[in-house]
């Protein structure tokens, strides 16, 4: 596990998008939004997503096999480990247009 090629790639110009993710392990669902959207954790650890909406939930990569947390009831919480480092987007599998972002650093 020695290559570590697109990291260079990173729109240097994008703005306030990028670099603003907060580093924490647990991101909270309420009022149908992921909190904090963005995130940064240590490869190999996990993450945990708390449903505090009043509807059921997902915490689900675009990438595929990455990771899925499946369905998160309202009051649950589910933990999924982030094996790869990388930038990786996520939604929701029963709201698409939730949508967030994990980094997954070394
Ligand atoms: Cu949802």
């Amino acid at each position: 596990m020695s290559d570590k090629v697109a990291s260079a790639d990173q729109s240097a110009s994008a703005g306030p998008s990028v670099g603003s993710s907060t580093k924490t392990n647990r991101v909270k669902i309420t009022d149908f939004k992921y909190k904090p959207p963005a995130v940064e954790v240590k490869v190999g650890s996990r993450l945990t997503f708390v449903n505090e909406d009043s509807a059921a939930h997902t915490g689900t990569s675009k990438t595929p096999g990455a990771f899925d947390s499946g369905s998160i009831r309202r009051g649950e919480s589910k933990s999924v480990v982030l094996k790869e480092a990388g930038k990786f987007d996520y939604y929701c599998a029963f709201h698409p247009f939730m949508k967030a972002k994990i980094r997954v650093v070394d």
